[in-house]
């Protein structure tokens, strides 16, 4: 293997929270039983030429049914927390109306299941599978769905929140509104600038909806997640690279950040939204709704971002309002999804947050790498590059804490292989691998290296033994 730098052990704080996390649409299969409704996830895969391969989630990796053995693989890792998200269309199968309590029982189970094994499990309501139904009435750019989500939340909270303490409301809404309806690389697949931010004002609102439900049901612990853009300029010493990281910033972090935690719209990007709609979706009361307290705020973060002033450009196509930015190409060694794995950066995205906002408490929801991989002849998983990823990133966390950063806790994306939206199964995130023609699992390198970092509640001095 590579040189290992000569790095000195680190040790986390007292309590800090290993976990790991998935998402349902990603991992749960069993897309047509128990009475679950079709999502938007559902129509795009049936799209031709949107996923890899024509790739779906009907099966995934059957974690509906296998859940009792991948709870059992979690215990043997020691994680302390599993995050895992709510597929909205079992629950009401057309988004809205009907409970469907089939849809319930299942989470209910799997509650259980972590409980018994002694881990907390984080619950997101809403990882990108929005009931087709409700997308049909015009998905995330209308009011409707954001007044539909708090009510689900209110309906999975009756029945999990006895037991779940910690609850996440969106995941990433920048994917769901950018990718969604901006370049369309991602259900509903939409390539509309004006339903792109009617969308972002849609999904914080019914963040600040759900919170609120949430919050009145006697929730202990509210948050969402974000995917801040760790942007920066190309040149630090250029005034107008500057002013293009500053635009992405608005437009990837800001629009986000300053509703949530500031309870306005930064006055550059509302200049901004009003170049493709009239604003007449903000009503009154909507930033103060949104503006709810927050006990955590979830940070998911994989690679940064260089970009540079270039007159002319078109700009990128899920970013709406970057005309004239460039952006650098990985100039440093990529993942598998050509993502630039750059720890340094996530230090600093981390403490400008906490800078910026102050008293927020963080929480990395997701970091994790795409390599591909897989069993070799002595039937290990040898993903070396993963581990140094997993490795560089965590001392990066370690970096943050040093420096003031408020950081609870460290989810790795993901427990396992599964099915990465629009590259199908075709990239693998997971620690554990799965063999998808048998549903095999099998613990990577990475997942040991894992396990060892949790029992330590830290990375060990290389020259020490491990075990
Ligand atoms: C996140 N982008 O997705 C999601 O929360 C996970 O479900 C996903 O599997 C993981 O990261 C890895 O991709 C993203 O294009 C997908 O910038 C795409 C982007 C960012 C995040």
């Amino acid at each position: 293997t590579s040189a290992q730098p000569a790095l000195a052990g680190i040790t986390f704080p007292d309590g800090f929270i290993w976990g790991a996390a998935t998402a349902s649409y990603q991992i749960e299969g069993a897309a047509r039983e128990d009475g679950r409704g079709p999502s938007i996830w559902d129509t795009f895969t049936r799209t031709p030429g949107k996923v890899y391969a024509g790739h779906t989630g009907d099966v995934a990796c059957d974690h509906y049914h296998r859940y009792v053995e991948d709870v059992a693989m979690m215990a043997d890792l020691g994680l302390a927390s599993y995050r895992y998200s709510v597929a909205w269309p079992r629950i009401q199968p057309d988004g809205t109306g009907p409970v469907n309590a089939r849809g319930l029982d299942f989470y209910d189970r799997l509650t259980d299941a972590l409980l018994g094994k002694g881990i907390d499990p984080v619950v997101t309501l809403y990882h990108w599978d929005l009931p087709q139904t409700l997308e049909d009435r015009g998905g995330w750019a209308v009011r409707e769905t954001a007044e539909a989500f708090a009510e689900y939340a209110r309906i999975v909270h009756g029945r999990l929140g006895d037991r779940v303490k910690t609850w996440t409301t969106l995941n990433e809404p920048w994917c769901s509104a950018y990718l969604g309806y901006a370049s369309g690389l991602h259900a509903p697949g939409k390539k509309d600038p004006a339903a792109t931010f009617a969308a972002v004002h849609h999904l914080l609102l019914g963040h600040g909806l759900a919170a609120r439900s949430l919050r009145d049901a006697g929730a202990q612990s509210i948050s969402i997640t974000l995917n801040p853009n760790a942007v920066s300029p190309v040149d630090p010493d250029s005034w107008a690279d500057r002013e293009a990281a500053r635009v992405i910033d608005g437009l990837s972090n800001r629009v986000f950040l300053d509703p949530l935690l500031r309870g306005r719209y930064p006055a550059d990007m509302l200049e901004h939204m009003a170049r493709f709609t009239d604003l007449a979706y903000i009503q009154d009361g909507d930033l103060k709704t949104i503006n709810a307290p927050l006990d955590m705020l979830g940070i998911n973060f994989y690679q940064p971002t260089y970009v540079y002033a270039k007159p002319g450009a078109t700009g990128s196509p899920d970013q709406p309002g970057s005309e004239g930015v460039g952006y650098r190409a990985p100039d440093g060694p990529v993942t598998d999804m050509n993502w630039l794995v750059e720890p340094s950066s996530l230090t600093r995205l981390l403490k400008r947050i906490h800078d910026d906002y102050p008293g927020t408490a963080l929480l990395i929801t997701e970091n994790g790498a795409a390599y591909p991989e897989g069993p070799s002849a002595d039937g290990a998983v040898h993903d070396t590059r993963r581990v140094e990823y997993l490795d560089g990133h965590l001392r990066a966390c370690h970096d943050a804490l040093a420096a003031g950063v408020d950081l609870r806790g460290y989810f790795v994306w993901s427990l396992m292989d599964n099915f990465e939206w629009a590259e199908g199964y075709a990239k693998r995130f997971g620690i554990v691998h799965v063999d998808y023609s048998t549903q095999q699992r099998t613990l990577k390198d990475s997942a040991k290296w894992y396990r060892d970092v949790i029992r330590r509640n830290g990375i060990a001095d290389p020259g020490e033994s491990e075990g």
